[in-house]
């Protein structure tokens, strides 16, 4: 496999200019730290820059029969270069779209991307880690490719569905990220792959997420879930055991959901569970206050009404790192003792991602979990 990352006018100035914006790794960094990636993946990684429109529209044409899939950060030419868009679309590969900033957030002539249309993922606001996150969607994408199933009018209702021969089970899969709309399922693109390479039907569920998404977001995961179910059995593919795989924000979606369907079994993936403390340890930019709509202060009964209960907590086995700087794992571990009906499993070093990897050892633990085996702390 091949991918070419491209970044259009100005992104050579990376690293000298405006790092609160755009970061302080050089493009040379980037480039260089894009193909040790690749190498790492055994797939090979071009890169190509260029502050010149038609140079941009060569390369895109000669990428066509040379590789199987293109990351483009346009630079400003997002904004208005159909020449780039027509370039992207005449080929016949994999485009996804990357901004180191968020551009829906700043000025609105940067809202626009005349690009997005004809891209299969775009990735914004993650600064240069977005790169690194299209490159894997890529990789996912050509280890087990998805097919998309929308379960309603929104564009963010949709799921991919990877489905293997004779399935073992249906795992349903629910991305975290805060509830903030520049993190989406592509972060569960890896191990989506991966399970549906070890036999089991994926379900990688996008939801309605951003301010006071509350409502929205646990009733599109209990929709998902249920046109995941009801696909499958159209396939062929009746009695499936479901289980929802939760990471992060969308492990406290999974165990949400385990209070309503009780039938369903969930692994809570370093879940986001104790939202008063989540709140309290970020006053600045208060990611719980922003899902609800509301502080905490000025609606406490809905904030009640969203804490995880523990109603039928014996459904629900939490894996937790010990390392996670993101949600402490002691929050698992609290859940846990006022709760014993639930499983927890401690990761002993493992962090906050790790346990989305599937190159990491929390792989086995989260594919255990699943076939509800007995749990292997480490
Ligand atoms: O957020 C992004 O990645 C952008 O695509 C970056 C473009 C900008 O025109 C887009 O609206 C959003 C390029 C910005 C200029 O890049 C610089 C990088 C470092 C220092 C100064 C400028």
């Amino acid at each position: 496999m091949r991918i070419l990352l491209i970044n259009g006018p100005n992104l050579n100035l990376l690293g000298t200019r405006e790092p609160h914006i755009y970061g302080s790794d050089t493009l040379a960094d980037l480039e260089a730290m894009w193909r040790r990636h690749g190498t790492t993946f055994g797939i090979g990684i071009d890169t190509y820059q260029s502050n010149h429109e038609g140079a941009i529209i060569d390369e895109i044409q000669a990428a066509g029969p040379r590789h199987d899939g293109i990351v483009i950060n346009a630079g400003a030419f997002t904004h208005y270069s159909y020449a780039i868009h027509d370039a992207l679309r005449a080929i016949d590969v994999p485009v996804v779209e990357v901004h180191i900033s968020d551009i829906h957030e700043r000025e609105e002539w940067r809202k626009v991307s005349v690009i997005s249309p004809i891209a299969e993922r775009v990735i914004v606001g993650r600064g240069t880690q977005g790169y690194l996150d299209a490159i894997n969607l890529l990789i996912a994408r050509s280890l087990f490719p998805p097919s998309s199933l929308h379960y309603g009018p929104d564009p963010d209702q949709v799921i991919d569905l990877r489905i293997p021969d004779d399935p073992r089970a249906l795992v349903n899969l629910i991305h975290g990220g805060f509830w903030r709309t520049k993190w989406a399922r592509d972060t569960m693109d890896p191990i989506a792959a991966a399970l549906a390479g070890a036999g089991y039907a994926t379900a990688n569920i996008e939801y309605r997420r951003g301010p006071a998404s509350f409502d929205a977001s646990n009733s599109d995961v209990a929709g998902a879930v249920e046109a995941a179910s009801r696909h499958l059995v159209e396939q062929g593919h009746a009695d499936l055991p479901a289980v929802a795989v939760g990471h992060s924000a969308g492990g406290y979606l999974a165990i949400r959901l385990a209070e309503e369907h009780p039938e369903m079994s969930v692994v809570a993936l370093s879940p986001v569970i104790n939202l008063e403390a989540i709140s309290a340890a970020r006053p600045d930019d208060d990611p719980v206050a922003a899902y609800l709509g509301n502080d905490i202060a000025a609606a406490p009964d809905l904030w009640d009404r969203a804490a995880p209960s523990g109603r039928n907590a014996t459904r629900v086995t939490i894996v937790h790192g010990s390392m996670d700087s993101d949600v402490p794992a002691d929050h698992s571990l609290a859940f846990h003792d006022s709760h014993p009906g639930s499983t927890l499993v401690t990761l002993v070093g493992a962090d906050h991602m790790h346990l989305i990897d599937p190159h990491h050892a929390a792989f086995a633990t989260l594919t255990a979990a699943i076939e509800g085996e007995p749990p292997l702390d480490s």
